[in-house]
This record gives C-alpha cells, structure tokens and sequence, in this order.
C-alpha cells in the first residue's frame, strides 16, 4: 500500500532528529524538518503523485534533492539517507528526543557520556541516579523524566477493557464448570466498566470443599502463580495480565462484592456512613453490636445503611452517594434503549460486509436505522470516496430502502474535517445525505487555537450532524488532539450539533468524564458502534458503558429515539 503523506513526513522527522543528535548541518536539518510539515499538510497524497511522475518540486520548499529521496522512498520504502545516519547513531534515539526536557544536545550527551540508547535503559540510569550529575541535567530533569517514564509504563501496563473480557471468559467458563461453584463474577475496575483495567478480580462463591485452587492450578492459560493460599490466589495469565481469585462463602458474598468492586474511593465513603450509623462494614458484612445485619447480596448491603443499590459503573464517589441518599439516581441508559446506530463502515471503503449484510445484521439487532457512513476521498488509507463514487453509493442505499428492508438504511458519509476545518465532500451531495458525521483523521497534533478554530469551522457547515471520536485518541496509543473540550462542548451546543460517544473499544471517545460533562452542559449525545462488520455492530455495548459511566440516561441520547423523531430532532 502507498505510504500516507504522515509517514513520509516521519521518515523525514526521523533524519532530521538523528542528523540533529549528530551535529549535522543546521540547513540540512532545517531543509528536512521543512520538507516533513510541507508533506504532512499537503492535501493531496504524495505518494500518488510521485507514483503518477508529478514534479515534487513543485511542492513549496521541496527542492530537487529532497524530491528525488521522495521518489526513492515511495518506490522502495527506505530513505537511504536514514539508513545512512542510523550507521552511525542508534535510531532508537529518536525515542528520546519525545521526552519532555530533552532535546538533540541532551540527548546525544546520554548516548556519548552513558551509552544510553533507549528509554529502558534511561529509565534505569535516572533510578540509579546516573543522570543527576550530568552537565545540564540536574535532580530536577532527573526526577522529571522517571515520572514521564513511569507514567509511561504505567500506561502500558493497564488492559484495554475488550481485551480483558477475551482473556476473562476462558477462565471463567473453566470455573463456572467446576462443580460446588454457584457464581463467580469479575469485581474491581472491570465490573465498573472502567476502559482500561489493572487486573482481574475475581470472585467465586461456592459450597464448601470446592476445589476453586486447583481448579485454578489446572487451568491451560496461566503464565506463573505468585501466591496462593486456601481461599485466595494471585496469578498471571499468559501474556502478563494479573488475575486475584478469591474464594467467598456464601453469607459473605454481597459483601466481598461491593467491596472488591470498589472503587477505592467509593468503599471509604459508604463505611463512613456505616460508622456514622453505628455499624461497622467490611468484606464479610455490614455488623451491628458484633451481629451481620447484612452479607449475602448487595443490595442486602446498601440497604443495610439506608441506600438504594448503586450501579457499579458510577461507584467512584464523584456524587453517587448523595444522589443515592437524595433518592435521584440516574435512569442509565442500557443496551436495548438504542434504535439505531449512526456509524457504518462498508465494504465500499474500509468495511468488511456489504450495505446488505450490514443492514440485515442492524435488522436483527431491533433497530429501525442504520447510517452508513463510509469514509471521504481524503482518508486514502480507507479507501475514501470521490465525490462521483460518494454519489452512486448514495443512489444504492436508495435503492436498498425500496426493496423494503425491514430497517431504513440513512445515507450518510464520515466526511472528513481538512486542516482548514473545511468539508471534504462538495456541498451538493452533503445535502443528499439523510446524515452528516463529520471527523478529523489527520494533522492530529496541530496546535490548540488551530485545532480548535478547524472544528468550529466544521461544526459551523450547517450540514454538520455530528461530531465523531471528538478527541480523537487511541487508547494506550495516541494521545487526544489539543482541545479545550469544555470550548467544543459549548461551540457544539451553540450549533446543534450532536458529539459522538465512539464505541470501539479503543477509543471510547466520548469518554466517561466527557459524556457527564456533556449532559451537564445540554449538549446532545448520539452513541454509534463505529461498526466495520456485521459482528462489530455488538460492540455498541462498549460505549454505553462508558455512557453510564458518565451518567447518561436515554433521553440524553438522540438514538434513542424512534425514527421520525430521531430526524426531526437531528435538524439543527
Ligand atoms: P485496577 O485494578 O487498577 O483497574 O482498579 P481496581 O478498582 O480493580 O483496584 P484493585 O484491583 O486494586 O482492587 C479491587 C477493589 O478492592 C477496589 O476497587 C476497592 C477494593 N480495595 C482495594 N484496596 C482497598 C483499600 O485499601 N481500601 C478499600 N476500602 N478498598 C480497597
Ligand atoms: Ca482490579
Ligand atoms: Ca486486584
């Protein structure tokens, strides 16, 4: 496949920072760094037209030599160049130069002065304290650049909340077959349905003399145990994912839930109202005067002090409780409030199924509506549509809706928002579509006041329906673009415009905060699966997590809303 005009742009920030660690020279370096922001914000792709014979030197501050490596790299895939530098300075270098705090001079000091090359092994000079008496470096550098490293670290080391649910159902399929268990349940962060987990706790409730450790023990996916006793047990899954298995009696089971479930926070603040109400709570019980009142379930626990049960996903005392006390506990939305899903991918771009396939499975779902959003021209790696395609793809959904389907398939597009905040899809066919969903694919870390003025200037098409994966980020792997939210939550009310909870499960975007923050300021809310194939439609279940997460409730959700009412509300 071509490259994209990014990762031609990276080949030339990658020569550019390791010529910089090398002192090369400054107009060289500044030529490529140029060439490299030229690349990415060039609107067309630059592989085609290097394909195509165009004369790159026509490309502002493209000069001849520089056009000829763009040729080289887009026929073969290396930039000899690179190659060249990387001889003589580690390209794992270029790492370091992300780092807050360092720059080429810093950085190629660590790589002459203490061999180090990469972020592990500056990690483990700073602990050792190795870089404190550097010149220029300091205490302060030092304990700065462990923290963005442990931060790091810490990033990598917490699950994707899908991923954990994969590695999960093995495991409790393997425990719910052993005989005496009654019930075993995940707790923790992952029964709140937080969008990353730490680990796995897990809860079985069984008759006694059950066997749960070597049930445990037998099982094929464990890596290594790191503890065990009699009712309890720290193991880690084959691929690092740690997993607490506790083993509960019966009378204690509700209890050992609300208090594995957490959160942290949560669990302090309900035994603060226990003592207050003279009675002590703990894993096994809430106890008055040394009695259980209270064990078994839940609800039994809540109850025990005067609370309606509280649904896991908002147990972070972030203002569950007092709504609890005050009886005014959100109505979250669940799964089977939705009559449509409002982001599609077909096989016209970057989808697996076909317009058919995908409606049908919509169908079977129970929904009235499904908006087809295949991708613009500009998302070349999608597979993008020009306007004369975007136009027959149209025309056959049309078409599909008259053979009477059973659900109205919207005609819509994920058109995408340029650099400039204009709109990648001509205004005449923007007005055919039933639904427009507008979204940012590229020029991801442009500046705030940029990035900004490029969505309210999309936002302001009054075509614009809605706003998908506003922030953009990638879980664990890309961070959100530069926004004030709270300023695109206000421009987006001011216009209408709906915001997208994002269901994939690396994205979440909307996220939990974001959608409370959402319904606090009256901004309105649709929840699409982003779905490129039939199956993917399922993971809808994900976004409504973190929409309960971020207490919503269906009325806050345009889809929601029956057909003809989901139109008529839509308009702006
Ligand atoms: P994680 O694993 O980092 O995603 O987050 P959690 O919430 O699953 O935390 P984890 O696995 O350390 O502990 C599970 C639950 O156990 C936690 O949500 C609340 C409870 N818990 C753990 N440590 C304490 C504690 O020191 N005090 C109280 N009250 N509860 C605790
Ligand atoms: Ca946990
Ligand atoms: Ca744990």
């Amino acid at each position: 496949m071509a490259l994209s005009n990014t990762e031609i742009a990276s080949f030339f920030e990658k020569l550019a920072d390791l010529l910089e660690i090398q002192d090369a020279n400054p107009f060289r370096i500044r030529a490529y760094r140029n060439a490299a922001r030229v690349i990415a914000g060039y609107p067309h792709s630059v592989a085609d037209q290097a394909a195509a014979g165009a004369d790159l030197n026509e490309l502002p501050g493209i000069g001849s030599a520089i056009a000829e490596k763009i040729h080289t790299l887009v026929d073969t895939g290396r930039l000899p160049a690179l190659d060249e530098a990387a001889k003589t300075t580690p390209s794992t270098l270029t790492e370091l130069m992300e780092l807050p705090g360092l720059g080429p001079k810093r950085v190629k000091q660590l790589y002459q002065e203490l061999g180090i090359k990469s972020t592990a092994e500056l990690a483990q000079a700073a602990r050792e304290d190795r870089l404190a008496s550097l010149e220029g470096f300091g205490a302060k550098l030092q304990a700065q650049l462990l923290e963005t490293l442990r931060q790091r670290a810490d990033r990598q080391r917490r699950t994707r909340l899908d991923v954990a649910e994969d590695r999960a159902r093995p495991l409790l399929k393997h425990f719910a077959a052993v005989r005496g268990v009654r019930q075993v349940i995940v707790a923790g962060s992952y029964r709140r349905r937080q969008e990353t987990v730490g680990d796995l706790d897990i809860l079985v409730n069984c008759r006694r003399d059950t066997p749960v450790m070597e049930a445990l023990r037998a099982f094929p996916g464990i890596e290594s145990v790191a503890s065990q006793g009699e009712t309890r047990a720290t193991v880690f899954l084959s691929g690092g994912l740690q997993v607490d298995v506790r083993v509960i009696a019966e009378s204690a089971f509700g209890a050992a839930l609300h208090y594995f479930t957490g959160s942290k926070a949560h669990n302090v603040a309900i035994r603060r109202m226990a003592v207050a109400a003279c009675l002590k709570l703990n894993e096994y019980g809430v106890f008055r005067d040394g009695q259980q009142v209270a064990g078994r379930t839940e609800e039994e626990i809540f109850a025990a002090i005067d609370l309606p049960w509280i649904p896991p996903e908002l147990r972070e005392n972030t203002g569950e409780i007092e709504a609890a006390r005050h009886t005014c506990l959100p109505q979250l939305i669940r799964v089977e409030d939705l009559r449509g899903d409002l982001h599609s991918h077909t096989v016209a771009t970057d989808g697996h199924a076909t317009l058919a396939a995908m409606a049908e499975a919509a169908r079977t779902r129970g929904y009235q509506y499904l908006a087809i959003t295949d991708h613009s021209q500009q998302v070349r790696v999608a597979g993008g549509l020009d306007p004369e395609r975007l136009s027959r793809h149209i025309d056959a959904i049309k078409r599909y809706n008259e053979t009477e389907p059973g659900i109205r398939v919207l005609a819509s597009c994920e058109v995408d928002i340029l650099e400039d905040g204009r709109l990648d899809v001509p205004n005449a066919l923007l007005q055919r579509l039933d639904v427009v969903v507008a979204a940012v694919h590229s020029q991801l870390r442009l500046p705030r006041r940029r990035q900004m003025d490029r969505l309210r200037r999309a936002m302001d098409h009054p075509r614009v329906h809605i706003l998908a994966h506003p922030t953009g980020r990638l879980i664990g792997e890309r961070d959100p673009i530069d926004i004030d939210l709270e300023q695109l939550l206000i421009a987006a009310r001011e216009r209408g415009v709906c915001m997208e909870i994002n269901a994939q499960p690396a994205r979440l975007d909307l996220k939990d905060n974001h959608c409370r923050l959402a319904k606090e300021m009256g901004v309105r809310l649709v929840i699409s699966s982003d779905a490129h194939s039939t199956t993917d439609l399922a993971k809808i279940r994900f976004g409504i997590d973190q929409a309960r997460r971020g207490w919503i409730e269906p009325q806050d959700v345009l889809n929601t809303r029956p057909l003809s009412q989901f139109l008529q509300a839509l308009q702006r």
